[in-house]
């Protein structure tokens, strides 16, 4: 049976490694073809639909590589289901995410990971993925890190924070890695000492300092840098690589520059908050602060430079938004008069590709690093690559038509998570989304869903592209 052919004509394609004006030519639920713009071959194709991208972008679908649809947390959920969170992904130009299934403390991986497929199953908008996240790493465990190697869940996120909860010792940890070190998969780091955190937080509540800026003071950049430090000692010692999730303090950058500066498979991902927010949020008056409570948290405004920094050196590779939103109303309000009881977790799903295009036009990157930060790298990192993350032939064809001049402002009147606040409320940002497809189908255009729940569907990924 013939598949239907879709033409991309008169677009600019960016990709990590070039910027071409070519046509693109799909057919079914691939990238079949490219060719230049006006050239006889690419005048030649003839398709069932053809796509006008003349003044516009084209470029590969998103990979957001951190998110946490549903996440129980804190005696509440992420407001967000698979449904939501993927519906209003596409709408921001992303369209695969890895998300984390979780390992309760007392029950098995594929427990876990059962559930989180449920959750998913028929559900979502795009492609997605998943992370398994650890908090109880006994010997039954480790051997079923193997397995789920083998069934292409191929990452690992264990804690340095939240005793009791998500928390690994450094000898659960260096089992983890030890283990990773033989099975190719790849351990993902919350890098925060939270015992050390834990005791600020009691002598802050007993102060009486309970308002939600004092999130951000107690959980110290030096806590920060200290267990990714530790972190990065460990994985040396297991002879494992090592990915830092969320990096928000400068000196957390340092240990992992000066940890790729010694060769180590170290990497770096932080998120658009860090960039583009910073404490001054956390003291908004009245409780707002509480809609900025994420960890790690945001930072002093001065820790920017050395993100974006790191961004360009590749000190960080990965920008991943760590999607994780609650209400205010209802939810974030669960800690008014206790910071430590306001849940954390910012939404941002929709708004990264649209945030980091801004970053291209106020001189922090170049159109090619906003692509390889924010689609290659995350696919290559997590064994997704060349099927997602790029425009070539035999790729998923899931690409965003991008309208670079488009202005628009951000709000929670008008976004798609399933949040009643926006983190970026009321900030102008030029360039969006106008057209996305996912596998060939088109999933937005012009701001009208045209997609449906269940056609996302879980790829199995490989291990990490960047390692030998
Ligand atoms: N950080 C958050 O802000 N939310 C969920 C989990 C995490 O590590
Ligand atoms: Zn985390
Ligand atoms: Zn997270």
């Amino acid at each position: 049976m013939s598949q239907e052919r879709t033409v991309i004509r008169g677009g600019l394609v960016i990709t990590a490694a070039d910027e071409v004006h070519a046509d693109v030519l799909v057919e079914g639920e691939r990238v079949v073809a490219l060719a230049a713009t006006g050239s006889p071959a690419a005048q030649a194709w003839d398709a069932e639909r053809v796509i006008d991208a003349t003044d516009c972008y084209v470029i590969p679908g998103g990979v957001d590589a951190h998110t946490h649809m549903e996440l129980p947390f804190g005696g509440t959920a992420a407001s967000d289901t698979f449904e939501t969170g993927t519906r209003a992904a596409a709408f921001g130009g992303t369209t695969t995410i890895v998300d984390f299934a979780v390992q309760s403390v007392g029950h098995s991986l594929r427990e876990g990971l059962d559930a989180w497929h449920a959750k998913a199953e028929g559900k979502c908008a795009i492609d997605y993925g998943f992370h398994m996240i650890m908090s109880d790493v006994t010997q039954g465990v480790l051997k079923e890190m193997d397995v789920l190697v083998e069934e292409g869940v191929t990452s690992f996120k264990l804690f340095m924070s939240y005793p009791g909860v998500f928390f690994s010792n450094d000898g659960d940890i260096l089992r983890a890695m030890q283990r990773s070190a033989n099975n190719g998969g790849l351990i993902m780091m919350h890098a925060e000492n939270g015992i050390a955190i834990d005791v600020l937080v009691e002598q802050a509540l007993a102060a009486g300092h309970t308002d939600p800026r004092y999130h951000g003071e107690v959980r110290r950049e030096l806590l920060e840098a200290e267990a990714t430090h530790r972190a990065i000692q460990l994985a040396r010692v297991a002879g494992a690589p090592l990915y830092v999730v969320h990096v928000s303090a400068e000196q957390a950058v340092a240990e992992i520059a000066q940890a790729r500066d010694l060769g180590l498979n170290v990497f770096g991902e932080t998120c658009p908050q860090y960039l583009f927010l910073s404490t001054d949020n956390l003291a908004e008056p009245d409780f707002e602060g509480a809609k900025y409570v994420c960890s790690t948290p945001l930072r002093p405004k001065e820790h920017q430079a050395a993100l974006w920094r790191g961004l360009r050196t590749n000190d960080l590779s990965v920008v991943s938004t760590d999607h994780c939103p609650f209400c205010f109303v209802g939810q974030k309000e669960l800690g008014r008069g206790d910071f430590s009881k306001i849940p954390n977790g910012l939404p941002g799903v929709e708004n990264r590709m649209d945030l980091l295009h801004q970053a291209v036009l106020d001189g922090h990157i170049s159109r090619r690093r906003w692509i390889e930060l924010a689609c290659a790298t995350p696919a290559r990192m997590f064994g997704l690559y060349p099927r997602k993350g790029t425009i070539a032939p035999g790729a998923d064809a899931d690409v965003v038509i991008f309208d670079p001049r488009r202005r628009y402002t951000m709000s929670a009147a008008t976004h798609h998570m399933n949040v009643d606040y926006s983190a970026y409320e009321g900030r102008q940002v030029t360039g969006q989304a106008r057209t996305v497809l996912s596998r060939g189908a088109v999933v937005v255009d012009g701001g009208e869903y045209l997609g449906h729940a269940g056609h996302g569907t879980f790829v199995p990924r490989a291990t990490s592209s960047y390692l030998l």
